[in-house]
């Protein structure tokens, strides 16, 4: 496995500074959270650190990568080229990275969209790549409260919101979007 210094260093390279900030700021999140939560703080902060890693790759390459890595596309996923960043880098810090920890793997997968029944570092990367210290939409300060007092009635309310915006925008909405939104109903 390459090293953090060394993941550090290809992070810088390949994304935008916003975007690297960006990553920076969602590991330090994911590292309060899981000390919050009793999780491995180690492991939350390298998820953070890499769950946006192709987010600027180009859609040809991501695709590529994706094929790769055996993820067979839906259609719904085929026409979302921003979901596909959470596929392939789960992907790329597998071949890349040489990071084999199943629960780093499917944070990254899925930070996007959430799904229905999540792991605690799933959990912890979805909420903290919403509430990072960056983050300011209207909104932000109070999910960042609900995030360090209740995890689950935090990605609640972040699919709620997700789901609302992109209804707004009249975006197609990604099952386990909806799934994850009202799995945590009752948190
Ligand atoms: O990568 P980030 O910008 O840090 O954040 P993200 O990975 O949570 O979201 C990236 C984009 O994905 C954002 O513009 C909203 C979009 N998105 C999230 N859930 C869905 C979605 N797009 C569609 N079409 N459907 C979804 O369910
Ligand atoms: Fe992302
Ligand atoms: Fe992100």
């Amino acid at each position: 496995m390459k090293s953090e210094k060394e993941i550090v260093v290809s992070l810088r390279s390949r994304l935008t500074a916003d975007r690297f900030v960006h990553s920076l700021n969602v590991a330090d999140m994911a590292r309060e959270l899981a000390r919050i939560y009793s999780y491995d703080e180690k492991k939350a902060y390298l998820a953070g650190l890499v769950h946006d890693c192709t987010k600027n790759t180009p859609p040809d390459e991501q695709l590529r990568i994706i094929k790769s890595g055996g993820i067979v596309l839906s259609a719904l996923e085929m026409k979302n080229g921003k979901l596909w960043h959470a596929l392939s880098g789960s992907v790329y810090i597998q071949s890349e990275y040489g990071i084999d920890d199943g629960d780093i793997i499917s944070a990254v997968r899925y930070h996007t969209t959430g799904r229905a029944d999540m792991t605690m570092l799933e959990k912890i990367i979805y909420v903290a790549d919403l509430v990072s210290k960056e983050r300011d939409y209207p909104g932000a300060d109070e999910l960042r409260m609900t995030a360090k007092g209740n995890l689950e009635k935090a990605v609640h309310e972040g699919a709620e919101f997700t789901v609302n915006r992109l209804t707004k925008l009249n975006a197609v909405i990604h099952p386990d979007t909806i799934k994850a939104m009202n799995y945590y109903k009752e948190a």
